[in-house]
């Protein structure tokens, strides 16, 4: 077909670490051969042979061959040929290939800071005046519970815009932040050492815990004095397509409920622990602040999102909250040490599985297995460690069966796949680290393969990183800046079949249901809470 003919060999674009797996994928050919050409020096280093056809259930009826090139350890500049497409991008082997894409996906974060000029000497070209300073929200009519109301204006600085709109979000910047620290938690080595360049990279504090920080200040902000939090900061309708000092509309506190008071006493529990060494006086307020909100929930279990009439902007809306109750509950007892919190945990029956802005479960069961050892029986722990065992074993079980060498279910083409896909990254990056088991550092590093270009869009799906990157994401700073290249670093939703957006694309199929075009916000925005897990997943894989 003419697809077809148009089509590359699939590899990671970047590259591969020395000793990890390498896998291409090279689709809708007869041939039975590949060459790996080095080309520095243009000459054929292995002629191998390609497994036979599979065709991948996410992908329609193209075929794909893989070709293993897992023992090849020179590290230089390599590209792929076999007879009937197009050639691979050139790619690398050597153990730097992810050092500076994970710089960039945690330099994100500041590009997109609220309340703050982005300067030049941070920022280079993407330098931009101050947006959003946030000293003059006001109360939404769904806000106005309470005495906080009778001020008319509220001050909720700082923070990072949510995605490609302007609006600041309790329950997906909760996870976010939060997996920003358990990377921090997991790979001390890498971020001790880390220099983003920020406005804060002088003090002694890593530059994670300053940018977290930058989010944990707005959330604090987000709560009002009887403990509740309010579900989000936006304005009524979408900002335009502009800059960010340039929109002008008024900016609401909206609505409050138990899901975001819930996502603010886990996180803020989290952070209270990690940040303690650095900041002890905020560490108080953040834990006196955890407890306020668990109250607050305690009391008002149901309070769910709706939607007012006069508002739209992202709803983020969620009524099993479940798995909100047991992380909070997780996040406080590991903070207090205090065993009401661990009784209710354990009143909960949850199901485990990849976490998301909606489903936390998780995290709560990765907090517990990384910092509750020495509170827990033996045997309660190792009831928790099998249980996330189980989970990794799942995933590993679908990377071996995959005929795309990918743990890539249709239910994981979702708005926002590819954050699907790296949350699917941390679990089996955390199974290795608590069995002390390599084997699942393979399907991990085939999702960090997937992402980076081994996928059948023919994109790395990083910004600025990869030989065919988005250009068009939709992203306001990226679409009005006047600049032509896309803030670099940023991780697009990617292809899933929903299509909400109505903007061409050129395939139905879950897997190749994407559109690097402004229009596709279903397919093409960025957010907070998906660079988050590509920030943890690329600083396991990081040179130390
Ligand atoms: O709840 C249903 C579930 O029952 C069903 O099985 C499943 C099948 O697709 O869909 C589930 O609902 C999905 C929901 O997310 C919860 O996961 C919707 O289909 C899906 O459209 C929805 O997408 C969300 C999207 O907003 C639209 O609401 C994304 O998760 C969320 O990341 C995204 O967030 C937006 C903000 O609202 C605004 N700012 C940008 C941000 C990123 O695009
Ligand atoms: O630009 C909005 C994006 O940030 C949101 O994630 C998305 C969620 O539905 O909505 C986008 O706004 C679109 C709106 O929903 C429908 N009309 C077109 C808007 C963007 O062009």
């Amino acid at each position: 077909s003419t697809e077809s003919s148009n089509q590359k060999i699939a590899v990671n674009q970047l590259g591969y670490l020395v000793n990890s797996e390498k896998i291409a994928i090279v689709p809708n050919v007869t041939a039975t051969t590949y060459d790996l050409v080095d080309v520095n020096t243009n000459k054929v280093i292995r002629s191998g042979q390609l497994s036979h056809a599979k065709i991948w259930d996410n992908a329609g009826n193209d075929t794909f061959k893989h070709a293993d090139f897992t023992d090849i350890v020179t590290q230089g500049n390599y590209l792929l040929r076999v007879k009937g497409v197009r050639n691979s991008a050139v790619f690398s082997i050597n153990n730097h290939v992810y050092d500076s894409v994970h710089t960039a996906a945690l330099k994100y974060y500041y590009l997109n800071r609220s309340s703050i000029e982005i300067e030049k000497k941070y920022a280079g070209i993407y330098a931009r005046p101050l947006g959003h300073k946030d000293d003059d929200v006001l109360y939404h009519s769904s806000a106005e519970q309470g005495d906080d109301f009778k001020a008319k204006e509220v001050q909720s600085q700082k923070g990072w815009y949510d995605a490609g709109d302007y609006g600041k979000y309790v329950v997906n910047s909760g996870i976010a932040t939060y997996t920003l620290l358990a990377a921090f938690e997991h790979y001390p080595e890498v971020y001790q050492k880390q220099i983003l360049n920020i406005p804060e990279s002088s003090d002694n504090v890593p530059d994670i815990i300053n940018e977290a920080l930058w989010n944990l200040e707005w959330l604090i902000t987000m709560q009002s004095k009887d403990g509740g939090v309010y579900h989000k900061l936006t304005t009524l309708e979408w900002p335009g397509y502009e800059m960010p000092h340039e929109d002008k509309r008024a900016r609401y506190l909206i609505g409050k409920t138990t899901a975001a008071s819930l996502n603010f006493a886990a996180t803020l529990s989290a952070a209270s622990r990690v940040i303690a060494p650095y900041y002890p006086n905020k560490s108080k307020q953040y834990l006196g602040a955890a407890i306020k909100a668990w109250k607050y929930s305690l009391e008002n279990r149901t309070q769910f999102y709706e939607q007012p009439a006069d508002v739209k902007s992202g709803e983020y809306g969620d009524s099993q909250l479940k798995d909100e109750f047991a992380w909070a509950a997780a996040e406080l007892f590991l903070t207090t040490k205090d065993n009401i919190f661990y009784n209710f945990y354990k009143e909960i029956n949850i199901d485990y599985s990849a976490p998301s802005w909606r489903n936390v479960s998780y995290l709560s069961l990765s907090s517990l297995l990384f910092k509750a050892k020495e509170l827990l029986s033996k045997q309660e722990y190792e009831d928790l460690k099998i249980k996330q065992k189980n989970l990794a074993d799942m995933y590993l079980k679908q990377h071996i069966s995959s005929s795309y060498s990918v743990a890539m279910e249709k239910s994981d083409f979702v708005w926002g796949s590819n954050s699907a896909a790296l949350n699917k990254a941390i679990v089996l990056l955390q199974a290795a680290q608590l069995n002390n088991n390599s084997h699942y550092l393979k399907a991990a590093q085939g999702f960090v393969d997937y992402i980076l270009g081994r996928n059948p869009t023919g994109y790395s799906f990083v910004t600025g990183f990869g030989y065919k990157t988005p250009q068009h994401p939709h992203h306001r700073i990226s679409q009005s800046d006047g600049i032509t290249a896309p803030i670099p670093g940023m991780l697009v939703g990617g292809p899933q079949a929903g299509q909400q957006d109505e903007c061409n694309y050129d395939s139905n199929q879950p897997a190749k249901s994407y559109s690097d075009s402004w229009c596709s916000y279903s397919t093409n925005e960025v957010a907070i809470n998906w660079n988050a897990p590509l920030v943890y997943v690329l600083g396991a894989f990081v040179s130390r």
